[in-house]
Order: C-alpha cells, then sequence, then structure tokens
C-alpha cells in the first residue's frame, strides 16, 4: 500500500484528539480508580470492578451524574470543595439511598451493587448486609486511608 499524505493528515488528527481528551479522561479515571480501592471494589485477580456508571448517568462518563453521583457531587462541590475520598465517605456516611431501591448506598457498596441505579439491586437482606458491614467495622471501613 503506498503511504499518502491524506494518511498521515487522519493519524495527525486522531493524536491531537488524543492529546486534547486525555487530561480530561485521566482526571475522570483517577476519581474511579480512587472509589475502587476506597469502597474496595477491586476482585482478588487485582481489577477494578467499577465503570463510570458508577457514579455518571452514562457508562462512558462525562457530565451527568446517575443519583449517587449527585449526592457525591454534592459533597465534593458543596460548601467547601473536598477532595475525592472525603466526598466518598461523607456519601456513605449519609446513609442515604440515592436510587431509592431501599438499600442504602452503604450497604450496596457492601454487596458490590449500583447505588445510583435501582434496577441493580443486592439478592442479599438489608439485614444480611448490615450484619456483613459490621463485620467490616461499619462505614469507617470506607473511609479514606490518611
Ligand atoms: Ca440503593
Amino acid at each position: 500500500m503506498k503511504f499518502k499524505p491524506a494518511h498521515l493528515l487522519g493519524l495527525g488528527s486522531l493524536a491531537v484528539a488524543a492529546l486534547l481528551l486525555a487530561p480530561y479522561a485521566s482526571a475522570k479515571n483517577s476519581y474511579r480508580i480512587a472509589a475502587q480501592a476506597q469502597f474496595k471494589l477491586i476482585s482478588a485477580d487485582g481489577k477494578g470492578e467499577i465503570g463510570c456508571i458508577y457514579c455518571h448517568a452514562s457508562p462512558t462518563g462525562g457530565r451527568g451524574w446517575n443519583k449517587f453521583g449527585q449526592e457525591l457531587s454534592g459533597f465534593y462541590f458543596g460548601d467547601a470543595k473536598r477532595n475525592i475520598g472525603d466526598a466518598l465517605y461523607l456519601t456513605l456516611k449519609a446513609d442515604k439511598d440515592a436510587d431509592g431501591d431501599k438499600y442504602p448506598d452503604v450497604l450496596e457498596v457492601v454487596a458490590k451493587t449500583l447505588p445510583g441505579d435501582a434496577t441493580s439491586k443486592p439478592t442479599k437482606t438489608v439485614a444480611v448486609l448490615e450484619a456483613e458491614l459490621k463485620a467490616l467495622g461499619g462505614v469507617d471501613a470506607f473511609k479514606p486511608k490518611p
């Protein structure tokens, strides 16, 4: 195949787009990675278990939060701008049920379901999950590391 200048232009455009989007994508990804570690949502093989949909309305992230993300952003951008670790912890400590599925957000973290999506619900009862949370040390198990 003969290489044409048009190919270079295409590659150049892709490279520029990647450079422009990289800081945006990595900033958001750092929040996802922080949430995975703090909420203990990392599988035995070290892989993260949550995607952008954990807090965002879209699986690809970007603007627009789901109900849990709205609670989180309230703590993150609230009276004093907090770091993501404190905002994550305070969101669980508030003891709310963001998606209204009758499971408090902290119990959905324990159950590894989506606290911002009412169609993603734990299979265990609230009482069983409360006992599991207690065994972990309560909501403070999800406190940010100092
Ligand atoms: Ca819920």
